[in-house]
């Protein structure tokens, strides 16, 4: 008998697929489609992580399931290749991005074959190919149509040591998600996209996904909806008014001073001459700080007087108005109203500068002192006529007594869409000195990116291809004179808005994809892929989809249906892998050492896909040895089978193990639980060995040990293949239907009958499956532990919940 070597079967059969295609995706084929996606990676120099594996060995088991029960399987793979790591990697190692991509790619490709994965490869895509990207600035084209892409002079965030403009999205605790500089805002022409006009549908249209409700909590945070009343107060000795957005109306009595954002445009014309120095002086400090450092609760609040008084129109009180930059000038109105009792931070600015505190919402109706803000509910006070009102009651009233206007604020902001980077899909503009911004015409595409030797960012807030005269000067294909084209590019999130509908129709020249097509593939029924997209790429797609679905090119207003997270793999250590830390565990190594089926099946069985687990050295040496086993055990078989051994049948307490075993396996892969389907095919293993079956050796062995190779087989495609054929079958292991079971074997024939009195679990006891009720309600009465809840005590009511429980109300 040989030696288990996936070195040598491995390749044997990755050739075979390579070879014969059998994952190919049919269009249209009367099968049931299932559309299952990950996502794509971006071929970093680093290689593949053990991380990418976890997501893609996961959806790998379940399509190959899925062909198994007869569908039509969509599950595509394609690179991520634009962008600021690919362009940084370039820089670092003095190579053109084009090339470095070019050999990340291959690199990347290798890897994820050497592992066995079932895509259809004949969809591969690519973002940086201008096959591809062509359709990426076609979708800018029609964004730019239906006015959802413009062109404004904003302060943005800039990142001075990647040298562009982020979007909000990529600011994360002030520093650029990237490279970690901290990130200040600077003022640029940029392309920004109109999400905001999205807000609503994208917060709505959540209720209609199987996401994990971790991520949909989080979309809906960013996009943050917020209902409140626009109130106008009057200024002492100004025409004009001004505004505030307040979502606690009902605290307007409260409202003791007003505060406006540094940056508030209305600042100059009401700020006294006294005032003025402070205040410009103040303007200034505030332009250095981010937005995070703002709007930090912890933050010691800092504020400057302005001179001027409003009135609140409530009681007509004179109240000064401050300006402190803990009001931002991007929400609602850039000024507030200020109500130190019930708002910490207005709270801790009274305090500060002893502006003062009036307290109007009472949890008892009494008056108090206040040592910090109430933020809670309770009853007017302080409040005039509305005293004794209950505060949310309160609020349509006071809002009326003003003319407060009732509007709807987000915090989702518009994304800021130019990257002044090189290595991106070049934003398909022109600029004419007589027609202004004109769309390159769609027959015009691909607008190609341009060969350069200075890929560097300049800095200046210019791309560098700028610097490339021959390309910016254009003609306008609106008058024919002379034009410039844009030279800012995309952001990374770009092409991986809409790759998901490229795979339909991947080598498409004429359109971005065929309806037919898109009506059959589309949408995605399952998405994997880690939590880290929870707001970058999954709103900014499901944005990118509505604008599709609003101009009819794709059918359903969502995307992605059902959404799942991978958790993190984490080092030996416990602590994320990173190279500077040298707990990075390398793919390639592991296969090498153990092959891809013991690499696959490990990562499946560390603990639930979702949980992050630490990667175990000694963990994979185990997967190994349960295929040592399998594969023993498989040749010895295939050493036994007879040409001529009929098909026999399987029988006593060999065939419910097996039909056990089939059951639970389909329905863990059904439900992603892959770790419990391995623990039942180990289980499986050793208890077939020991016992002492006729099944297990004679005529009914092919059987028998064919049917678990056929459940093990998405798991550990490679070795299942191989014993497989030495079984003697000629075809593919992956083209046999899923095995079925036999209900009746599969029944326990016992369970736990859970004993409560008066609805506490008192006891447990296990019983047969079929027991009558009588017989359940004594076995329940006589269960360990129960008798002392009855002693002394009239029996009321006996309850009976077949299969489950017995409760004994007494009294
Ligand atoms: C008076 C008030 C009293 C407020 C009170 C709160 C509590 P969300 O829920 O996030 O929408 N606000 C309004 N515009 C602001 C800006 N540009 N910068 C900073 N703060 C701003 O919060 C809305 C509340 O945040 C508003 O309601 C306003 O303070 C403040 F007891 O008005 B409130
Ligand atoms: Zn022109």
């Amino acid at each position: 008998m040989t030696k288990y070597d996936p070195a040598k079967i491995e390749p044997k059969w990755q050739q075979i697929w390579e070879k014969e295609k059998p994952f190919a995706a049919v269009d249209f084929s009367d099968k049931e489609k299932v559309y299952v996606l990950d996502m794509f990676p971006y071929p970093s120099g680093d290689g593949l992580h053990v991380g990418h594996a976890e997501g893609y060995t996961a959806t790998d088991i379940y399509c190959r399931y899925l062909r198994a029960q007869g569908k039509n399987v969509l599950h595509p793979m394609g690179w991520d290749a634009f962008g600021l790591p690919a362009e940084n990697y370039a820089i670092k190692k003095k190579k053109h991005p084009r090339e470095v991509t070019a050999m990340n790619v291959d690199r990347f490709r290798k890897q994820i074959k050497k592992l066995g994965f079932s895509y259809d490869w004949d969809r591969e895509v690519n973002t940086t190919d201008p096959d591809y990207y062509k359709w990426t600035q076609w979708i800018f084209l029609q964004l730019f149509k239906k006015g959802l892409a413009y062109e404004d002079n904003i302060p943005i965030n800039w990142c001075p040591s990647c040298k562009t403009g982020l979007a909000n999205e990529e600011v994360v605790g002030g520093e650029c998600e990237r490279c970690h500089a901290k990130v200040v805002k600077k003022d640029m022409k940029q392309w920004i996209l109109r999400i905001t006009d999205y807000a609503d549908r994208l917060l709505k249209d959540l209720d209609l996904l199987d996401w994990p409700e971790k991520i949909k909590e989080m979309q809906r945070n960013w996009i943050g909806r917020s209902e409140g009343y626009e109130i106008d107060f009057d200024i002492k000795g100004h025409e004009q008014g001004l505004r505030v957005y307040t979502t606690r109306v009902d605290t307007l009595f409260g409202a003791t001073f007003m505060v406006l954002a540094p940056e508030h445009p209305f600042l100059k014309e009401i700020v006294t001459a006294e005032q003025k120095d402070a205040v410009a002086k103040y303007q200034q400090e505030a332009a250095n700080k981010s937005d995070l450092e703002r709007e930090s609760l912890e933050k010691e609040k800092t504020g400057v007087f302005t001179g001027a008084y409003a009135i609140n129109p409530a009681n007509n009180e004179e109240i000064p108005i401050w300006v402190s930059d803990y009001v931002m000038m991007n929400y609602g109105s850039g000024a507030i109203m200020a109500v130190p009792a019930h708002d910490e931070r207005d709270f801790a600015f009274a305090k500060k500068y002893d502006l003062p505190i009036v307290e109007v919402i009472s949890p008892d109706g009494q008056l108090h002192d206040l040592a910090e803000a109430y933020i809670g509910a309770g009853k007017l006070v302080n409040s005039g006529d509305f005293d004794g009102l209950d505060a949310s009651e309160s609020m349509p009233k006071i809002a009326a007594k003003v003319d407060g206007k009732k509007t709807t604020n987000y915090k989702l902001r518009d994304w800021v869409f130019s990257r002044q980077r090189y290595w991106g899909e070049p934003i398909p503009i022109i600029h004419c000195p007589s027609c202004g911004v004109v769309p390159v015409p769609e027959q015009d595409l691909p607008v190609e990116l341009p060969d350069v030797e200075e890929y560097e960012p300049t800095g200046t807030g210019e791309s560098p291809l700028a610097a490339i005269d021959d390309w910016v000067k254009t003609k306008c294909p609106e008058c024919g004179g002379e034009a410039k084209r844009e030279t800012n590019t995309m952001p990374q999130w770009a092409g991986s808005c809409w790759y998901y509908l490229r795979y339909i129709d991947p080598k498409n020249t004429d359109e971005i994809f065929t309806k037919k097509k898109m009506q059959y593939w589309c949408p995605v029924d399952t998405y994997v892929g880690g939590a880290e997209h929870a707001v970058l790429h999954l709103l900014y797609a499901r944005f990118w989809h509505k604008v599709l679905y609003d101009i009819k090119i794709v059918d359903h207003p969502e995307p992605f249906l059902k959404l799942l997270n991978q958790g993190m793999i984490l080092g030996p250590d416990g602590v994320k892998m990173s190279k500077s830390r040298g707990n990075v565990i390398n793919p390639d190594d592991v296969v090498k050492e153990h092959g891809a089926d013991a690499f696959r099946m490990y990562e499946m069985f560390m603990g639930p896909l979702a949980d992050a687990k630490p990667w175990d050295t000694k963990g994979i040496v185990g997967t190994r040895r349960f295929l040592e086993k399998v594969w023993d055990t498989g040749s010895k078989v295939a050493g036994q089978i007879q040409a001529d051994s009929g098909p026999g049948e399987i029988t006593g307490e060999a065939a419910v193990l097996l039909n056990k075993t089939v059951k639970k396996v389909g329905e863990d892969i059904a439900s992603f639980r892959f770790n419990t389907a391995i623990a039942a095919m180990m289980t499986f293993l050793n208890e077939s060995l020991q016992m002492e079956a006729d099944e297990l050796t004679g005529a009914t062995a092919k059987e028998y040990w064919g049917t678990f190779l056929q459940i093990l087989a998405p798991f550990a495609p490679h070795i299942c293949e191989e014993l497989w054929s030495q079984f003697g079958n000629s075809e593919s292991i992956a083209k046999k239907p899923w095995p079925k079971f036999d209900p009746a074997l599969v029944k326990d024939e016992t369970f736990e009958l859970v004993v409560q009195v008066n609805g506490k679990v008192r006891g447990k006891v296990e019983v047969a499956q079929d027991i009558a009720e009588a017989e359940a309600i004594k076995t329940a009465k006589t269960a360990e532990n129960v008798s002392k809840w009855l002693e002394g005590k009239e029996t009321v009511k006996e309850i009976y919940v077949p299969g489950r429980l017995v409760n004994i109300v007494v009294k």
